[in-house]
């Protein structure tokens, strides 16, 4: 046995010279030296007790070690399980007690207050980033080789929690085949090369940033100027030494609303990729009309990582995220049968391949539910077939928000505000917002006689949830639509939310 993914990402860049990472601060980390750093960290998870499969808890800073403790995790054998920087305690608390790590690592200036979460837990802490990170200094004083440790295929590589309609936070299983596969498609269709280099200004804890962008450029050899968070300056600065950009469709408004980008920092690019949400048409035009480049918009998902994709050659059309993948089977059913449904119908987006995740950590109900015997994964999207092959999102069957690229799902909040007293209901629905597509709103019903303090509201959902879930604006009615089964009719109230100009308490 071997372990391919770790043969395919990183052995095979031994000796490279080239630059892999280039730092914010112009540091460029080679490929040579990366492989190195990955493999001390190696030792330090070793060393900390780590055994093959046994999950590590990553909620650290965008730093180069923190890509290295990513291919450490691949080498040693470990389940890499990435966390939003951005959540709460009561937030990580679900999650380390739900995957029950050997390991968390986190920022060193996070360290007092997860002391006590590791302890519960039973798992060793270690820190990166920050005064005094602990795993940097274990894994300065240790060798520069580790002996890979062997993995099958169908071997777990990553623990990816994805929240759910239910409001509880379900851990993806993905497998080291999920991810190599994944990643040789994406090189061959949209060509990357060692000669390429990528704008990385996404978040590393999502399948985006982390196995989108990393894996694929790993594959290739590809150079990443690696930055520590989105900021238009510094990419209008890069554009023009790099060659391919990575995005959610907020990166792009932003970019087109900024007067320095125009054609001319454009020039030296070579392809410009959105996804995670849906990108509007109107952006795709502006974007053309701006710099002459057609953005190549795509579609994937945490449980199936990508699924279609516009033709790098071919027409890259507005509004629609493209074709199945090589080697992926993408079809549109009838959401109550099943059945694949004629070309041009609406329906159930379902997935079949190599890509598609292995189920649900430590859920097999919700696996069945959403991942049928004959292996195929049901989204949740609702898409639609062109004629020639084109794949349009055209809604969503889950009661879901994305808002910067960031999923949350509405029960999560709902289930907040229904536990606060003088609270009867509440419904929590996205309308459009120019920056991050869409924008959380709540409207609330009080128990009769209460009177709602709404900044006392907004304070408690700030307690329990990150920043990017709380809702931007609160709302008082005095019931919810419903339709004749009794449902909230979320449409009707993101109709009402959207035609109206927003008079509620800011939160
Ligand atoms: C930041 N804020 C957000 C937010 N991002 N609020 C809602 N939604 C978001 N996405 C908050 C900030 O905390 C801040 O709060 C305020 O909004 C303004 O922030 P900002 O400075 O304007 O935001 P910025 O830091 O620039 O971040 C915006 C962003 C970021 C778009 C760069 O959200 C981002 O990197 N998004 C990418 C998410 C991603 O990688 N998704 C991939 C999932 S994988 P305050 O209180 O300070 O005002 C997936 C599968 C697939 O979906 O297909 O890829
Ligand atoms: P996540 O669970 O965070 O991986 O988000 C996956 C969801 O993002 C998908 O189920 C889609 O709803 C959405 N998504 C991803 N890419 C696109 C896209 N190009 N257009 C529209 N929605 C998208």
């Amino acid at each position: 046995m071997t372990n391919s993914l770790y043969d395919s990402l990183f052995a095979c860049h031994k000796g490279n010279e080239a630059s892999f990472l280039q730092l914010d601060d112009g540091q460029v980390v080679s490929y040579d030296v990366f492989l190195k750093r990955a493999s001390q960290i190696a030792h330090v998870l070793q060393n900390s007790g780590v055994s093959p499969g046994d999950r590590i808890v990553v909620q650290a800073p965008k730093l180069a070690d923190t890509i290295a403790l990513y291919a450490a995790a691949v080498q040693a054998g470990a389940v890499y399980l990435p966390l939003n920087t951005a959540y709460t305690m009561a937030e990580l608390e679900y999650f380390i007690s739900d995957a029950q790590p050997a390991l968390i690592v986190c920022d060193s200036n996070d360290k007092v207050e997860l002391e006590q979460l590791a302890v519960r837990s039973g798992a060793k802490l270690l820190t990166l980033g920050g005064e005094n990170p602990s795993l940097s200094h274990e894994a300065d004083v240790q060798p520069c080789v580790f002996e890979t440790v062997d993995r099958a295929p169908e071997d777990l590589a990553a623990l990816l929690y994805t929240s759910g309609t239910t409001g509880r936070s379900k851990g993806a299983m993905l497998s080291h085949r999920n991810l190599l596969s994944n990643a040789q498609t994406l090189v061959d269709l949209w060509g990357f090369t060692n000669a390429d280099c990528l704008i990385h200004a996404l978040p590393i804890f999502h399948t985006h940033g982390l196995f989108v962008a990393m894996n694929t450029s790993l594959l290739a050899g590809s150079k990443v100027r690696f930055m520590e968070k989105f900021d238009i300056g510094v990419i209008l600065e890069e554009l023009p030494h790099s060659t391919l950009l990575m995005g959610v469709p907020t990166f792009y408004s932003r970019l087109l609303a900024d007067e320095g980008f125009t054609k001319e920092v454009t020039g030296n690019m070579r392809l410009f990729i959105s996804g995670s949400a849906p990108l509007l048409a109107e952006t795709h035009a502006a974007f053309e009309t701006r710099t002459g480049h057609r953005i190549l918009e795509r579609y994937g998902m945490t449980e199936t990582n990508m699924n279609t994709s516009n033709p790098y050659s071919g027409e890259r059309r507005a509004g629609t995220v493209g074709m199945a993948l090589p080697g992926t089977e993408v079809i549109v059913t009838n959401p109550e049968t099943g059945e694949p449904l004629p070309q041009g119908e609406v329906g159930m987006i379902e997935v079949r391949g190599p890509n598609v995740f292995k189920g649900y950590w430590q859920m097999p109900e919700k696996t069945a539910e959403e991942l049928r015997e004959n292996e195929f994964f049901i989204t949740g999207d609702l898409g639609q077939y062109s004629e020639d092959g084109y794949l349009s999102i055209v809604g969503r069957s889950k009661d879901l928000i994305i808002t910067g690229g960031y999923n949350v799902y509405p029960k999560e909040i709902e289930d907040i505000l229904n536990d606060i007293s003088g609270i009867l209901e509440s419904a929590v629905f996205g309308v459009p917002d120019k920056d991050f597509g869409e924008a959380i709103i709540a409207t609330l019903v009080a128990e009769p006689g209460a009177q709602l303090d709404m900044e006392e509201i907004a304070g408690t959902v700030k307690d329990r949830l990150s920043r990017f879930k709380h809702p931007r604006a609160y709302g008082l009615v005095s019931g919810l639509p419903r339709n004749t089964m009794g449902k909230v009719q979320k449409n009707v109230l993101r109709e009402q939310y959207t035609q109206k100009e927003l008079t509620m308490g800011a939160p």
